[in-house]
């Protein structure tokens, strides 16, 4: 007969942990956004998760990714629930215990980091209301079981509800009951995340500030530097398609009254300055092209921006690093940090502490209201975003937070390229005499590129035309006008070669230590 009753405790279970999570979202939207079980969960799994699973995660769900851990997080806990919900069928006081301290498990998780009573009401809240209706959901199961089964309910299970008069309809109201609690736990979690979705793309809440001109400005784009072709992605990335990586779940509200950076460790004079005074300094601003290390061959995490900031290289100088330090150590808001090498930061290179970017104050995604931006490394060991220490120090002392999971210590560029045009299985009309346009980006930050060739099927390789160079920091465009391609399929296959004579690294190789290497190539049909 408890077979009969198995489902009942498990849905109760499950239902729970629903309710749980649901009045949880429910109460946190009312007063700490931030402090959601589901939130605080996440933020706690990510530094546990194996990179190679972070990775697969980015790449199945991209930015989504982190929506992706929440409701791994709530389906994994509402399977929990079910298990404690099937042990409560022997053991009642174990499952209530087993609720209520993994309930309470996000409380514990937070103890320590400043939060208030305030923080702490959604999960207590949840914690109450899902218990509530895990007793409530047994009871009234009970009550239909019970009957539907005339009296026999086994040891030390007592069902204190008198006998319905009928059974099946107290059963139908018991999964009508759950089914209907469950339903709600599942609204208030969708629309709990939903806002935790916005305020991650919240742009422009906080991002007040007022930027001066720049005491340098950015050359001005020459006409020759975008080929202005249909699938090609633009020479200035537009803010809203610049591609975002963050460890964090929520990108920190940083306030810029409040902001304020300190350089410190390995130097004759500890140095801090607010955002007030680096505004008075003379800023400069500059093209730069940012790369994700973890870009596959082809990939889209890679986007070019005009940045306004001061140069790390003056700031630095202020605090004098010390003989036999190479790194700097720059740390973030949420904790993130980079290594990057100290000479990339004091040689004549364009290393910003930058507050603009394309003539408007750091969007809060991108690091408002400070972020680092390094021509020739990669984003991890350099573009450290809502930046608020550097610490300079040496390689063998410290190391930061992707190091930490297996990537690389000093993350130089290498030189990269890939086809945007024609898209992959495009079909393409050959006209005659026109030719059929292949078009793309290469890049080789702070190295520049010499040279882009292509090569059709097995073809030669042939030189492609170069858009004209922004800067030596910046992306190119390329293109390539086939005119003598036979209808059918061809694949395009590009490869770059920098300024000092680097060619691109053929062989593949995932991004895991120190960035993918392969050539990019597409496949397309002619008509
Ligand atoms: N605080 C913080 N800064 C960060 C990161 C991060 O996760 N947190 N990601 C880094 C990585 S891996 C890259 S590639 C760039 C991406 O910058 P974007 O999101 O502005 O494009 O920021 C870097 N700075
Ligand atoms: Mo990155």
């Amino acid at each position: 007969m408890s077979a009969h009753r198995l489902p009942i405790f498990i849905l109760a279970g499950a239902v729970a942990t629903l309710i749980y999570f649901g009045a949880a979202e429910f109460i946190a939207a009312a007063v700490a956004v931030t402090s959601a079980p589901l939130l605080i969960l996440g933020r706690a799994v990510i530094p546990l998760t194996p990179t190679a699973l972070i990775k697969v995660a980015i790449a199945l769900f991209g930015t989504h990714d982190k929506l992706a851990l929440v409701i791994t997080i709530a389906v994994v806990g509402t399977i929990l629930g079910g298990l404690i919900g099937w042990i409560g069928l022997r053991r009642r006081g174990l499952s209530l215990v087993l609720l209520i301290g993994l309930g309470i498990l996000p409380l514990v998780l937070t103890l320590g980091t400043g939060g208030g009573v305030i923080d702490m009401l959604p999960t207590l809240g949840g914690v109450v209301l899902g218990t509530a209706g895990f007793l409530g959901l047994i009871r009234l199961g009970d009550r239909g079981t019970a009957v539907s089964e005339g009296t026999s309910v086994s040891e030390g299970e007592q069902v204190e509800e008198p006998s319905a008069p009928d059974g099946a309809p107290d059963r139908r109201t018991f999964f009508g009951v759950a089914g209907g609690l469950g339903a709600l736990g599942i609204a208030a979690i969708a629309a709990g995340q939903s806002t935790a979705v916005l305020a991650r793309s919240a742009a422009g809440t906080v991002t007040k500030l007022l930027l001066p001109r720049p005491a340098t400005s950015a050359p001005e784009i020459p006409a020759g530097a975008d080929l202005d072709i249909d699938g090609l992605a633009p020479i200035v990335t537009a803010r809203d398609d610049f591609y975002r990586i963050d460890t964090a779940l929520i990108p920190p509200a940083v306030s810029a009254q409040t902001w304020s950076l300190r350089i410190h460790g390995m130097v004759e004079e500890e140095v801090t300055i607010t955002m007030d005074e680096l505004l008075a300094l003379p800023l400069e601003e500059h093209y730069l092209t940012l790369t994700c290390v973890s870009n596959e061959v082809g990939g889209d995490l890679v986007g070019n921006a005009k940045w306004l900031g001061y140069p790390v290289r003056e700031l630095l100088a202020r605090a004098r690093p010390q003989a036999g330090a190479d790194m700097v150590l720059s740390t973030s808001d949420d904790g993130f940090t980079a290594s990057t090498p100290l000479e990339a930061l004091t040689d004549d290179r364009d290393a910003l502490l930058a507050v603009g970017m394309n003539g408007d104050p750091l969007p809060r995604e991108h690091g408002f209201p400070a972020r680092l931006v390094v021509p020739g490394l990669y984003g991890f060991v350099s573009a450290t975003k809502w930046v608020t220490e550097l610490e300079v120090t040496r390689f063998a002392d410290k190391q930061a937070y992707w190091t930490t999971r297996g990537w690389s210590t000093h993350g130089p560029i290498l030189v990269a390229s890939r086809v945007d045009v024609p898209r992959a299985g495009a079909r393409v009309e050959s006209r005659d005499g026109g030719g059929i346009v292949t078009a793309g980006m290469a890049w080789a930050q702070h190295t520049g590129i010499a040279e882009v060739q292509v090569r059709f099927d097995s073809g030669d390789w042939h030189t492609a035309e170069l858009s004209e160079e922004l800067t030596v920091d910046t992306w190119r465009q390329w293109r390539f006008v086939a005119d003598d391609l036979d209808k059918g399929t061809h694949t395009v296959t590009v490869r770059a070669t920098d300024a000092d004579g680097n060619v691109q690294i053929s062989q593949h190789r995932p991004p895991i230590p120190g960035s993918a290497t392969g050539l990019h190539d597409r496949q397309f049909t002619v008509v």
